[in-house]
């Protein structure tokens, strides 16, 4: 009798305990999921990285030129572009959508464990931060410069700063994380998260700028290294260059 009741509970307590993946499983094979952004890696290749190491299939839907994107522009939330659409609902945000994978799709993204979760977030956070300057200088009105303040000519002046004073503290924002990291991810996790993938993502982005910045140091290059050696990163990348020819 009391045995039975004894494997009964034990029973009971694997489910509650299987019960968080199960539903995530379920949510891979089943869900609908459409990602909507320029033909471009920007912020939509973060989502698109994380969404392939998921395993979760879903649409990639390109703009095929601007007007197509400013036609769909007053409908949108915030007016921008990365959304993704999960069953029909929208969602925006880049590093919002990017936790959710995390949470609804595949748990090795984004931790379940809060105190973890918000060492995640922390480093997402710190990526934006990092690029802020080169966005502002970049996209001027969009940040609130106007053309009599930030313009052609002095705009080069903020981008050679940023280059060579703000992005090198930064790096050694991460690169200190990293060494504290018993892994090669900021996090200390066995696989990369979204932090990671957005940061490698930046990283290489910022490397084919032209002049590029220093070279990265050994540390941030093996996490760069990390995330495009996935092999579902390859896998992508891979069919993403067939779809391509
Ligand atoms: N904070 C937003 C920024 C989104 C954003 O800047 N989107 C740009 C493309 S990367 C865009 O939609 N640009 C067109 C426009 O603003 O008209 C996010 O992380 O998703």
């Amino acid at each position: 009798m009391f045995r039975t009741v004894g494997v009964a509970a034990a029973a009971g307590v694997a489910v509650v305990i299987a019960m968080p993946y199960l539903e995530r499983l379920l949510h891979r094979m089943t869900a609908k999921v459409k990602l909507q952004y320029f033909d471009i890696a920007g912020l939509g290749e973060p989502i698109r990285y994380a969404l392939a190491i998921a395993g979760v299939d879903f649409e990639d839907a390109r703009f095929a030129n601007r007007d197509e994107f400013l036609a769909k522009k007053p409908t949108l939330r915030f007016g921008q572009v990365p959304y993704l659409e999960v069953d029909g609902k929208e969602l925006f945000q880049s590093c919002a959508i990017l936790r959710f994978i995390g949470r609804y799709f595949d748990a090795s993204l984004y931790p379940a464990d809060a105190a973890m979760a918000v060492q995640v977030d922390a480093f997402l956070d710190q990526v934006k931060d990092m690029r802020v300057g080169l966005d502002v200088a970049k996209y001027k009105e969009r940040y609130g410069f106007p053309e009599s303040v930030l313009h052609e000519g002095n705009a080069q002046i903020v981008i050679d700063y940023w280059r060579t004073v703000t992005l090198p503290r930064h790096l050694g924002f991460f690169d200190k994380a990293l060494a504290d990291s018993p892994t090669n991810y900021l996090a200390g996790s066995a696989a990369p998260t979204v932090a990671d993938i957005f940061l490698a993502i930046t990283l290489k982005a910022f490397a084919a700028m032209s002049p590029p910045p220093a070279p990265y140091s050994a540390k941030l290059q093996a996490l760069v290294d990390g995330v495009y050696s996935h092999p579902a990163v390859v896998a992508f990348i891979a069919q993403e260059r067939k779809g391509k020819k």
